[in-house]
Formats: C-alpha cells, structure tokens, sequence
C-alpha cells in the first residue's frame, strides 16, 4: 500500500466511525435537535474562506465533525418538523456506493447496475400502485416527477406542443385542490401555460378536494373556451396530509377524458400498509403518480420515482434522441436517459434497493404503520388537553393543531384564531431556537397551526406528550 493509499483507507475507517456515533448521535434524546446559531455565527464557524494551498486529506474529518455538529439531527426523536426524518443505515451505505461508482444513469453502458435496479425497483411501486405494464424513473424530487406528470399529460393532449409549441387560442387548464402542492401550478407556469392555468379546486373540512366542485368547474372552464387536460389528486397533503377520493376524482377524469396523476409524494407509501392503502382506492385507474421512499420510508434524500401506468409518455414528450448517448447499436429499453428531464442522472436506485433488502416488505410495512398509529396517538394526547384544538381531523401521519394559552382563553371566540397564530409563530421559535423540538408550522384557514409530522418511528409517546408539555409551558 503506498502511504497515499494508506491516508485514503484511514480517511474512511475513520469516517465510518464518524457515522456510526453520529447516527446514535441523532438518536439520543438528551442530544438537542439543532445547535442553533445565526447565519453570519455559522459562517465564522465554519470558516468558509477556501484556500488558496489546498488542506489536504487530514482535514476532511474536523470539517465533517463541525458540519454535523451544526446540522439538524433530522433522525432526532424529537424532530417533527418536515415530511422526512432521519436516514436509513444501509441507504447510507448505498449513497456512498453511488458516490463511489460516481456514474450517471442515461445508458445500461455507463449504469448498470443502476439501470437494471432502478427498472425492477419502479417495476415493484408500479406493481404496488396497479399499474402492472408500468414504467418510470427516480427524479431528483417530487416536484419534478409532478412536473413529468403534466409534462406526459401536455404530450398526449397537445402532441403538437413539443415540436411548434400551443396553437394560437388554444387554452390548456388543470386541476388540483386547494391544499395541493406548489409544484403542480409551477409545473403549469414552466410549461408556459401560466399559472393561470391551474384552477384550484376547493376541500372539505379535513382537506380532500372536493369532487362536486371539480366537476363543476371543469365545466365552467370548458363553457369559457379553455381545455381542461388535467388532474393532480394528492395521495397526503403537505400541511393537513389529507387524501382525495382517488376513485372519485377519476371518475370525473374519464368523464372529461382528462390525464388523472396521484401526487403521492408523501402518501404513497401508505401503499405498503394493509391497513392505510385503503386511502388510495382506486390508484390503478390514474396515469402517472409520484411517490417519494425518501419520506415515509426513510430514504435519504432525494428518492422520487415518477410513475407511469402505461410506457412510452415519458419518452414521447421528453425523448432529445441525442445520439452521442443512446447508440443505434444499443438496447433502448435498457437506456433510461429519454425517460428523464435531466442529462446527468444520479443513481438514486441504489440506496432504496439496500434497504428494501434489508427491511423487506414487512419492515417497511411496520414502519408505516407504526408512523400513522403515533400521529393517531399524539392526537388522543391533545384532546385530552385543554387549550389544544385539532384542525383537519383526519388520520394520515401529519397533525396540524392550534393552542390557545390560559390568559387568553377568555377572549372572545372570534379572536381565537389571530392568538393562536401568534402563540404558533412565537412558541415554535423558541422550541427551535433552543434545540427542544422542531416543529414546523403553516397556515390553515388564514391563520397558522402548528403541523406536527410523525416522521420517526423512534418518537415516542413521552416525547409527544414532553412536547405538548413544551408548549403549554410557553405559553
Ligand atoms: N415537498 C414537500 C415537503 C415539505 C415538507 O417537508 O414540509
């Protein structure tokens, strides 16, 4: 071994070791979720400036040291705060061997092992979802397997578009609830089509869209001349994680002949659950869906396959046949890189397959299940404490609430909601600032809610309820 060699085995012994004690770290509920500190601290901390003479190997270790220790622990009990948490061992250790073989997904010659994972892994979701003649690819996120959807939608509505752009007069509209995601009308404004384009369709009192009200604005948008061409039902909204009628929406869908795709970014791993896929009845009847293991299944970021009941729209709206690439004398099927918004693709297969092998079906199955039946727990906890009221009563993984404190709770009933958007904001702050909990909040009905997600199977029921302690305490 040459000592250049022997520098590089000791730089990964040593990292390794690194992971491991950050990882129980992350764990440790005595640990704070975040050492927080300001940008303008952070950037002297870190000593930013990058040399001239570069550091050499010996360095690398004290610069990741004092990058974890400013991280957010997301794998911490008590981090609530985002639709993820945390990271799974043995996807780890597939990052690293992306890292490792450093290569790009566009070809089977220059991918793969990538390619040939990457197609049983979307084969196994599509199968999941009903889509047995299905395809797809990993995107970097689910707002880009959404942007894919309409994408493939446009394609097959307006073949035309993708080679002379929309005709003149033409007016393409789409649909998707109120509590929907951002990318859905951004995807329609990156299509050009304006963000104008996406009529936002009302929910019920849990969140769900409201299909009464889809059909009547379709019609609407069809009596002022516009073209209605697509659907997004979400499959677990990003604030209240509410599921729309699947089946209902697509009945509407076929009525009107339009494209139906499940945002299911978060939700679609309720697929995996005996006892929640119910919540996505009648998923088989869409055409596209969006499903991100990097949420529910603890995937590290970013994992978000883009899926396709049946082959080829992918590659009819998106396919640039560069042929410095894909080879006449190659397999196309076994080229993926017409699939895909990018060029230079990551193998993000890698790290889902280790952990699917490692938890198989059942594990991740308890995952699931373990993750909506500590949300449903946390929710028992609030009602049974005054002050705490639940908004959007419903029973995926996310519990949005609001708390009123004692000295206010005289106040007349109409002022309720600016206090509690007060309290929200303030408290959640100081929660964060000192390191107890992160818990994220967003705006219900005009006025904020605290949204607590269930994203850690290691959070346990006195963390829930040292968190309600938490914030009575604040206010
Ligand atoms: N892409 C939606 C994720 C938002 C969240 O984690 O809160």
């Amino acid at each position: 071994m040459t000592s250049q060699q022997a520098e590089i085995a000791a730089l990964f012994e040593n990292a390794a070791r690194l992971a491991a004690e950050s990882l129980q770290e992350q764990s440790d509920p005595n640990q704070p979720v975040v050492n927080w500190i300001g940008p303008e601290d952070l950037t002297q901390a870190l000593e930013l400036e990058l040399p001239a003479e570069g550091r050499g190997l010996g360095s690398v270790l004290e610069i990741a040291r004092k990058t974890l220790h400013f991280s957010v622990r997301t794998g911490h009990p008590r981090f609530v705060n985002q639709l993820f948490g945390g990271s799974d061992p043995a996807a780890i250790v597939g990052e690293w061997i992306t890292a490792l073989s450093n290569t790009s997904m566009y070809t089977y010659e220059a991918a793969p092992v990538g390619t040939v994972v990457e197609v049983a892994l979307i084969k196994r979701l599509c199968d999941l979802v009903g889509f047995p003649e299905g395809e797809g690819v990993f995107a970097p996120g689910g707002s880009i397997s959404n942007l894919m959807s309409v994408l493939s939608a446009r394609q097959r509505a307006f073949p035309h578009v993708k080679q002379h752009g929309l005709r003149e007069g033409e007016r393409p509209v789409m649909f998707a609830s109120a509590e929907s995601h951002y990318s859905i009308p951004r995807a329609g404004i990156v299509c050009g089509l304006g963000h104008d384009a996406t009529i936002s369709v009302p929910v019920d009192e849990v969140g769900r869209m409201r299909v009464d009200e889809l059909e009547r604005l379709i019609q609407e948008q069809k009596r002022v001349g516009r073209t209605p061409f697509y659907v997004a039902a979400t499959a677990g909204t990003t604030v209240a994680g509410a599921f729309d009628p699947i089946g209902e929406i697509a009945a509407v869908a076929r009525r009107h002949g339009l494209w139906l795709h499940i945002d299911g970014s978060y939700g679609g791993s309720a697929l995996l659950s005996k006892k929640y896929s119910g919540l996505l009845a009648g998923s088989e009847l869409a055409d596209s869906m969006t499903w991100n293991p990097h949420k529910m299944m603890g995937i590290p970021l970013a994992s978000s396959a883009t899926l396709m009941r049946e082959p080829g729209h992918l590659e009819a709206a998106l396919a640039m046949n560069a042929d410095y690439l894909l080879h006449e004398d190659s397999d196309p099927q076994w080229n993926l890189g017409d699939r895909s918004l990018q060029c230079g693709r990551r193998v993000d297969a890698l790290k889902l397959w280790f952990a699917w092998q490692v938890h198989g079906d059942i594990g991740f199955e308890r995952r699931v299940d373990g993750l909506f039946d500590q949300a449903q727990k946390f929710r028992q906890l609030l009602a049974e404490r005054p002050g705490f009221r639940l908004i959007r009563d419903q029973e995926g993984p996310n519990v949005c609430f609001r708390y009123l404190p004692p000295d206010q709770r005289d106040a007349p009933a109409a002022e309720w909601p600016r206090l509690e958007h007060e309290a929200t904001i303030r408290i959640r702050s100081q929660l964060a600032r000192e390191g107890s909990f992160l818990i994220n909040y967003a705006s219900l009905d005009g006025a904020a809610t605290f949204r607590l997600v269930a994203s850690n199977p290691n959070t346990t029921d006195s963390d829930l309820t040292a968190l309600l302690d938490a914030i009575e305490a604040k206010g």
